[in-house]
């Protein structure tokens, strides 16, 4: 079993900043990746509807042999993990869990902001998985809806960028977090901008970083851990909309070259 791969899915490309923590981790372990790119954003969908999407990618990753399955999104994780895990037979890892614990860690003064999708704002997933460790803990949680379709089109490092993440991370200026969690894939991107408008007082949590650490624990706990270090790890890409753009950012993004995602269909599989 230790052969196997482990699977990631994703709305879209935004998980491939979690596959890049993946190879960095753990670069002899085989990747899987499926990002469901032609009904990217799932944000601003109904729950049901990211439970039903999040099932297709679950099976097609399924039939690949996967050891273990990450949740590498988080409105994915908030809507759909705890309806799908209790179904299946190997391990399953959200970002949720490891971010929050991650930020429970880092913070001196106990209060924690969140940002994410309006999704996963909406299902209070992080406040909740705070709270049930730590009711004493403060979170302060918002969504900030403009900051994927800022990183889509091309803009994380612009004036406009800088302009979108000022005006919304404003509300955080008039409280003490010292701790802020990114719970969305795509806001490491972002983290600079961040990071200078809120100062280095507060310390940023990349959930999907935090996750991978957690894949490479529960790994070993499992005894699944690929432990021959001459393996170059494998990986293969699917995408349910065309490829060409898939293969341009995760080229240019995971710094790989000859990669070829292939186009699927999973609202078809059974
Ligand atoms: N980043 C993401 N998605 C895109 C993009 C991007 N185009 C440029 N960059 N497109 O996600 C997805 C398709 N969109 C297009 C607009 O409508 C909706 C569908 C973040 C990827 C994080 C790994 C910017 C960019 C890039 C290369 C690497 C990283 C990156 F071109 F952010
Ligand atoms: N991958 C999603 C997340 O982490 C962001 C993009 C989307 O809304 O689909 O929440």
């Amino acid at each position: 079993m230790v052969n196997q791969p482990i699977g990631f899915l994703d709305s879209g490309v935004g998980g491939l900043t979690v596959v890049k923590e993946a190879m960095r981790q753990l670069p002899h372990e085989d990747i899987v990746f499926i990002g469901d790119q032609a009904r990217l954003p799932y944000g601003p969908r109904p729950a049901e509807q990211v439970q039903e999407f999040t099932w297709q990618m679950t099976n097609f990753l399924l039939q690949k042999n996967i050891k273990m399955l990450v949740f590498a999104c988080n409105t994915a994780t908030a809507e759909a993990l705890s309806v799908i895990k209790p179904h299946l037979s190997i391990p399953v890892v959200g970002v949720i869990l490891p971010g929050t614990r991650a930020a429970i860690k880092a913070t001196h003064n106990n209060h924690i902001g969140v940002i994410s999708t309006e999704g996963t704002y909406k299902s209070q997933a992080y406040v909740q998985a705070i709270h049930e460790r730590n009711p004493d803990l403060e979170v302060t949680s918002m969504a900030a809806p403009k900051f994927v379709p800022l990183v889509e089109s091309n803009q994380f490092d612009t004036p406009l960028a800088k302009k979108v993440v000022e005006e919304t991370l404003a509300p955080f200026k008039k409280t003490n977090i010292d701790t802020l969690i990114l719970g969305c894939t795509h806001y490491p991107l972002l983290r600079p901008l961040i990071q200078d408008f809120l100062g280095d007082s507060v310390e940023l949590i990349d959930s999907g970083a935090e996750a991978v650490s957690e894949v490479s624990v529960l790994l070993d706990y499992f005894d699944l851990t690929n432990a021959n270090n001459t393996h170059q790890g494998s990986r293969k890409f699917y995408t349910t909309a065309a490829p060409e753009m898939f293969d341009l950012i995760a080229t240019q993004w995971l710094g790989l070259t000859d990669l070829r995602a292939q186009e699927v269909n999973i609202s078809e599989e059974k």
